[in-house]
This record gives structure tokens, C-alpha cells and sequence, in this order.
């Protein structure tokens, strides 16, 4: 029997997830559009524990102020009715056609100061509500053409579009930090900052680097053929693992965003194992989409799914650490052997020149012949994912 979802799991939901109404390119909404205050208490009953939003989730691109303050004080409401929090909010840069050719980066200057403006009004609404994390998903940002972009120009632009945002959250003193989301492309042919690894490398070019750390989101690494466990290590190795977004992806493709688990298994198998073991305390946040197939039914069920595939995978992940022949295994694959550092203590490289042990005696067929056991550890996994551990 699975757990039910409490609290303490820290799942959290889109306001853009439940609430999508299956637009696609193709074709017309399918469901009708869903309150916030629905969304809050429907999540809350299912067990979520916070939700998040983009300014226009919440308030429609350029309500008047009566309004914006009436939606935000029905929306504050329901989440002190409910308990649920506000852990992260973010800004809607990509849907208005002000904002076709980016924003931070477009080629027009007047754009890129009305998409700051933006940004650091929601701040301020993101850290009245509570929130820790404020993300920036650049989705326009990019090209279709490489004449359009001159890129070196656009990163500087980036650059300083981030440190005047992070300048603008020490100088009102918000206890918020910035979390970049890489995407490779979608809806531009090409986005900037396409991955885990360009993110991380731009971020160390920042003025206040160490407020700024990443959101990655498991089909958008996924979508450009990689490894998203490598590059969740990766930012967690670098202290940047600052929020993630969970769902599924089916390789190379349109983004899905697919309820958490239905797209790479296996890989949702190791990324839960790392989350659960890796030190990230942060929000365990779903960005899917219903299916466009859904009912309003099928949407909470699909929200609840979610939530139901994590605790599963997390329980599979703890019944293989604990299991006594995959502790074998892991040993029998010198896993372990890797956390040893490759020089002695107070070993000098010198040292190790002079060291005929570890190259001139040094038995390369035999080490060469030494098998690694990983096919026995691999399937190991997979029975514990699928039950029959
Ligand atoms: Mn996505």
C-alpha cells in the first residue's frame, strides 16, 4: 500500500499545470478555464502542499490594478483557508506577442526594460506571499535565424537582466533566490541557455552568482537527448540544485510534459533515488500538462498521479538501498571505490611520478580483464522498480 501524500513530501503544482486549458498549435481548448481559488483547494485536498504561479496564472496580462488586488486577496485567502504555500513564483515572458522576439534579450531595448519591470513587479507580490524561489524560464529568448542574434550580445543583455533583478531582491532585503530554467528549444527553434550545463557555466559569469542557482526540469534535458540525473548530480555537486520540475518526456520530441514517471522510468527511478539521497530539501514541484484528452475529472486524477508515482518510485528506491544483495552488488562494482580520492593524502603529483606501482609494475591486463558487474546491479534496479525486488 503506497502512501498517501502529506505535507512533509513538499509536492507542489503549477497554477499553469491543472489550470492548462490544451491549447496547442493545433487546435482549440478542450476544458474550460479553472479558477486559482478551485486550483488551491482541490490541491490542498489531494494532499499537495504548495502551489506556484506566473504573474499571468493568477492576474490577466494587463488588468487593472482593482482588479490584480481582488484576485490576489481571493487567491491569499484560499491559501490560508487551505495551508497551502507559495514556495516559488515566476513571470510569464513568452505568452503576449510584446514579447515574440524575448525578453531580456530582444533585440528591442524598450522590451527588454518593460520585461524587467515586469519581473520586479511580481517579485514583489512573489515575496508577500512567501516565496523563496523565483524562476526564469526564458522561452522566448532565442532565435529561429543565427542572423537575428548577435548571441555574445544577447548573454550580456541576459547578464545583465538577471544581476539587476538579483540587485533589486538584496535592495528591498527579500529572502528570495533566482532559479534559471534551462530548455533547448520550444517555442523558439533555439533558446539560450539550452541546458544544465550552459546554465550553470552563464551563472558563473553573474555579478551575485550565489543567488542564483537552477531549475531544471526533467523533459527539458531530456528533449535535448542527455542525461537529466547527470545533470541534476551535477547541479547538486555545485550547490545549485535550487528547485526542480518533475514530469515526463519520451526522448528527443515536442515537450510533453507528462505526469512524473510516464516518460524515461527508469531514469525517473535514479533521479527520485538521487533527490531522496542527494541532500535536495527543496520542493519536489510537478510541471505537467493534463493530457488534451482529459475531462476536468482526469485532470485531478492526473494531479494526483503525480504525486502517487513519486512516493512509488521513492519507495522502490529505499527498498534497493536497503537490500542486502544490492549492498553486494554495489561492492562486488567497487561503486563506493569511486568516493577515494585518486591520490593519498599529502601525495604531490611528484609522489606520483616516482610511484612505479601505478604505472611501470602495474598490471594493465589484469586490471584491463576485471569485470564491473553493472549489468547485475542494473537489473537489480529494475526489479526493485518493478516490485519483484
Ligand atoms: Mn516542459
Amino acid at each position: 500500500m503506497v502512501a498517501q501524500p502529506v505535507r512533509e513530501d513538499k509536492f507542489s503544482f503549477g497554477l499553469w499545470t491543472v489550470g492548462w486549458r490544451a491549447v496547442d498549435p493545433f487546435g482549440d481548448a478542450t476544458r474550460p478555464a479553472l479558477d486559482p481559488v478551485e486550483a488551491v483547494h482541490r490541491l490542498a485536498e489531494l494532499g499537495a502542499w504548495g502551489i506556484t504561479f506566473h504573474d499571468d496564472d493568477l492576474i490577466a496580462f494587463g488588468s487593472e490594478d482593482t482588479v490584480r488586488q481582488r484576485q490576489i486577496d481571493r487567491f491569499r485567502a484560499a491559501l490560508d483557508e487551505t495551508g497551502l504555500v507559495v514556495p516559488m513564483a515566476t513571470t510569464n515572458l513568452f505568452g503576449h506577442p510584446v514579447f515574440k522576439d524575448g525578453a531580456l534579450t530582444s533585440n528591442d531595448r524598450d522590451i527588454r526594460r518593460f520585461a524587467l519591470r515586469k519581473i520586479l513587479r511580481n517579485l514583489d507580490l512573489a515575496a508577500e506571499l512567501g516565496a523563496s524561489t523565483y524562476v526564469l524560464w526564458g522561452g522566448r529568448e532565442g532565435s529561429e535565424t543565427d542572423a537575428a542574434k548577435d548571441v555574445r550580445a544577447a548573454l550580456d543583455r541576459y547578464r545583465e537582466g538577471i544581476d539587476t533583478v538579483a540587485q533589486y531582491v538584496l535592495e528591498q532585503g527579500y529572502d528570495i533566490r533566482l532559479a534559471l530554467e534551462p530548455k533547448p528549444n520550444e517555442p523558439r527553434g533555439d533558446i539560450f541557455l539550452p541546458t544544465v550545463g550552459h546554465a550553470l557555466a552563464f551563472i558563473g559569469e553573474l555579478e551575485h552568482h550565489e543567488m542564483v542557482g537552477l531549475n531544471p526540469e526533467v523533459g527539458h534535458e531530456q528533449m535535448a537527448g542527455l542525461n537529466v540525473v547527470h545533470g541534476i548530480g551535477q547541479a547538486l555537486w555545485q550547490g545549485k540544485l535550487f528547485h526542480i520540475d518533475l514530469n515526463g518526456q519520451r526522448g528527443p520530441r515536442y515537450d510533453q510534459d507528462l505526469i512524473f514517471g510516464h516518460g524515461d522510468v527508469l531514469s525517473s527511478f535514479f533521479l527520485v533515488d538521487l533527490l531522496e539521497n542527494g541532500g535536495y530539501e527543496g520542493p519536489r514541484h510537478f510541471d505537467y500538462k493534463p493530457l488534451r484528452t482529459e475531462d476536468g475529472t482526469g485532470v485531478w486524477e492526473s494531479a494526483a498521479a503525480n504525486m502517487r508515482s513519486y512516493l512509488l518510485l521513492r519507495e522502490r528506491a529505499a527498498a534497493f538501498r536497503a537490500d542486502p544483495r544490492v549492498r553486494e552488488a554495489l561492492a562486488a562494482s567497487r561503486v563506493d571505490g569511486l568516493a577515494a580520492p585518486t591520490l593519498a593524502e599529502g601525495e604531490t603529483v611528484t609522489d606520483l611520478v616516482a610511484d612505479t606501482g601505478a604505472f611501470e609494475d602495474f598490471d594493465v591486463s589484469a586490471a584491463a580483464k576485471r569485470g564491473y558487474g553493472f549489468a547485475a546491479l542494473s537489473q537489480l534496479a529494475f526489479e526493485h522498480l518493478l516490485g519483484a525486488g
